[in-house]
C-alpha cells in the first residue's frame, strides 16, 4: 500500500485552518500530516495547538515567513510518504470524495500529477484559466524530489513551475473536479486594496517564473508536436492499412 503525506502549507489561517486539518485527518487515517507555518501571527497557531490533542498531525513552525514554496519544499523534506498531496488551508467544505479523488490515480497509476478544481471559484470553474494554479494537488515525491532547489524560493511561482516541469518531462497530468469544494479568493478573505496588491505581486512572481525557465517552455512545446506528429503518423499508417485492404478487396471481386 502506497504511503501518502498530505502536507498543509498555512498563513494566518485562523478562519479554516482547524477545519482543514481535521478533515485531512478524519478522512486519510492513515496519511502523514503535516502542516507548515512559517510565521502566521494570527491564532493558526494557537488553534493547531490544541487541535493536537484531539487529532495526529505534525506542526512544523517556521521563524520567519519564507513564503509558500519554502514551506511546500520544508513539507516534503520533513515527511516521507510516497505519495505527496498538498491540500491548502483556505479551503472549506471538504469532503471524504476530495482525497478520493485526489488520490486514486496514484493506486491504479494512472496519473504523475492530479490537479483538483474546486467547483466554487470566482471564476467558473470551466472556463477558469488559472485551474493549473490549484493548491489542491498530489504527486509522486520521487518526482518532486528532483526539483526541490528549483522550486524552493520561488514563492507563488511554484504550482507554475511544478506544471512547466510536468509538462516539459511529458508525464501525465489529471485533473479532477473537487464538487462542493470551496476556495474562497482573497477579495473576498480581506480588503480589496490588499487583494490587489496579493495578486500583483503573485502576478509578477509567475511572470517571473516563465521567464527564468523558457527551457521547459521549449520543451513543452517540442512534447506537444512530436505527440501531434505521433498521432498524425499513426493515422496516416491506419489510412495506409484501410487503403491497402479496400484495393485486395477490389482485386479479389474482379478475379
Ligand atoms: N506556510 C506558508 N503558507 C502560505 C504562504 N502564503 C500562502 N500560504 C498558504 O498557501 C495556500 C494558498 O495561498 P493563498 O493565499 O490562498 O493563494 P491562492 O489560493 O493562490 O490565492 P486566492 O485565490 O486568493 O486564495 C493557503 O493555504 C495559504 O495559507 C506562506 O508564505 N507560507
Ligand atoms: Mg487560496
Amino acid at each position: 500500500m502506497k504511503k501518502v503525506s498530505i502536507i498543509i502549507c498555512a498563513f494566518n489561517e485562523e478562519e479554516t485552518i482547524k477545519k482543514v486539518v481535521s478533515a485531512c485527518c478524519r478522512f486519510n487515517p492513515t496519511a502523514e500530516v503535516m502542516v507548515v507555518d512559517d510565521g502566521s501571527t494570527d491564532a493558526t497557531g494557537q488553534i493547531l495547538k490544541d487541535l493536537g490533542k484531539e487529532y495526529k498531525f505534525r506542526y512544523e513552525k517556521l521563524p520567519e515567513n519564507k513564503g509558500k514554496s519554502w514551506a511546500m519544499v520544508h513539507g516534503v523534506e520533513q515527511t516521507t510518504g510516497d505519495i505527496i498531496l498538498f491540500f491548502d488551508a483556505d479551503v472549506s467544505r471538504i469532503s471524504r470524495q476530495h482525497f478520493k479523488s485526489l488520490l486514486k490515480p496514484f493506486m491504479d497509476d494512472s496519473a504523475d500529477m492530479v490537479l483538483g478544481q474546486p467547483r466554487e471559484t470566482m471564476i467558473d470553474y470551466r472556463i477558469n484559466p488559472f485551474k493549473s494554479l490549484t493548491g489542491e494537488r498530489a504527486m509522486y515525491r520521487s518526482d518532486i524530489m528532483s526539483i526541490l532547489e528549483d522550486i524552493r524560493e520561488i514563492r507563488f511561482g511554484v504550482e507554475t513551475f511544478i506544471n512547466l516541469y510536468y509538462q516539459a518531462e511529458g508525464k501525465r497530468i489529471k485533473y479532477v473536479l473537487l464538487e462542493g469544494l470551496l476556495h474562497p479568493n482573497t477579495f473576498e478573505k480581506t480588503s480589496k486594496v490588499v487583494a490587489t496588491k496579493k495578486y500583483i505581486s503573485e502576478g509578477q512572481e509567475i511572470a517571473l517564473t516563465y521567464m527564468n525557465n523558457y527551457n521547459l517552455i521549449v520543451r513543452r512545446i517540442e512534447n506537444k508536436m512530436n505527440h501531434a506528429s505521433r498521432k498524425t503518423m499513426d493515422l496516416i499508417s491506419e489510412v495506409q492499412v484501410r487503403i491497402n485492404r479496400e484495393i485486395e478487396e477490389f482485386i479479389n471481386n474482379l478475379n
